[in-house]
């Protein structure tokens, strides 16, 4: 208790905005900053779940947590969100732009248009929609941090990875673009790209299929999500002069797009 009061005092009134917490990365990174003793503000399209890591949080941590459900995708509700902080004057001081997705593995020539779209406009339209609206609220204040949730898809192909890696190669686009738009501000850039964790990633992915999601995860060990968010915490908690680009975080078993499985 009287550790979880000191981090408190630490970080008092400072808010981290994550998108897509509701679930793996996202949710363990809401975890890993309410132990630092930062307010949170959590975001995601599921409240069910957003309410309970409100009150989880909030009970254990004595920190506020406030929820926002919307779609990322969605230009206006992107916007009115980012009105209601600015009304109730609260500016986050670190924003995760962490809400993302891939959807199935199909070539191109047999590519689901539908996919493709959700796959473009929630990894890179919904983080430039954020980004948008947040990022002139922390330039006003000249500090603060982003953490760009990429992957190591935006560095490397796999076969049947194509539309989400165009996705991910964007996010590492715009993570150094960002970089260069904030050089004048004490605004830092993070771009942190991992590779397999296991989340719900899979069975998004597979449209719900539980088999084909659990394959992935079988013969090593996967990344766990609080491994990012450990990470993500490492990040912000660097000296003002330290600005981390980016980070490409592997599992052991995984080297570039090669898995070693114990049965291979
Ligand atoms: P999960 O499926 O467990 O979590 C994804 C989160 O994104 C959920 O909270 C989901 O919330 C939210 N989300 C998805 N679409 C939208 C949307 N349109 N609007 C708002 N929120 C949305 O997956 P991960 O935690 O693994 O994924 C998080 C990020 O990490 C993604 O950007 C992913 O690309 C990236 N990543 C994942 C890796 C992995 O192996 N798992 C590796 C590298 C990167 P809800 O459905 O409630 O809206
Ligand atoms: C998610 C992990 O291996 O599908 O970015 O690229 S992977």
């Amino acid at each position: 208790m009287i550790l979880i009061l000191q981090h408190n005092i630490m970080h008092k009134n400072k808010y981290v905005l994550i998108t897509g917490a509701s679930s793996g990365i996202g949710r363990a990174c809401a975890v890993a900053f309410a132990q630092e003793g930062y307010h949170l503000i959590i975001t995601a399209r599921r409240e069910d779940r957003l309410i309970i890591l409100k009150d989880e949080l909030e009970d254990k941590y004595n920190i506020i947590v406030l929820y926002y459900t919307f779609d990322v995708r969605d230009h206006d509700a992107v916007k009115d969100f980012a009105s209601k902080l600015e009304n109730l004057d609260i500016v986050p001081h670190i924003l995760i732009n962490n809400a993302g997705l891939a959807v199935s593995r199909n070539k191109i020539q047999e590519g689901i248009i539908e996919d493709w779209e959700r796959m473009i406009d929630t990894n890179v339209k919904g983080l430039l929609y954020v980004s948008r609206y947040i990022l002139p609220m922390m330039i006003k204040k000249n500090t603060g941090l982003v953490i760009n949730i990429g992957s190591t898809a935006g560095h490397i192909i796999y076969p049947g990875g194509n539309v989400y890696h165009a996705a991910k190669y964007a996010v590492k686009a715009l993570n150094e673009a960002m970089n260069l738009d904030l050089v004048d501000t004490n605004i830092k850039v993070c771009s942190i790209d991992p590779g397999a964790v296991e989340t719900e990633f899979s069975l998004v992915r597979f449209k719900g299929d539980e088999a084909n999601a659990k394959k992935v995860y079988e013969g090593y060990e996967a990344l766990e999500a609080s491994d990012i968010a450990d990470i993500a915490v490492f990040v912000a908690s660097r000296p003002a002069r330290v600005n981390i680009q980016n980070l490409i975080v592997y599992p052991t078993a995984q080297r570039s797009v090669y898995v070693h499985k114990k049965d291979s």
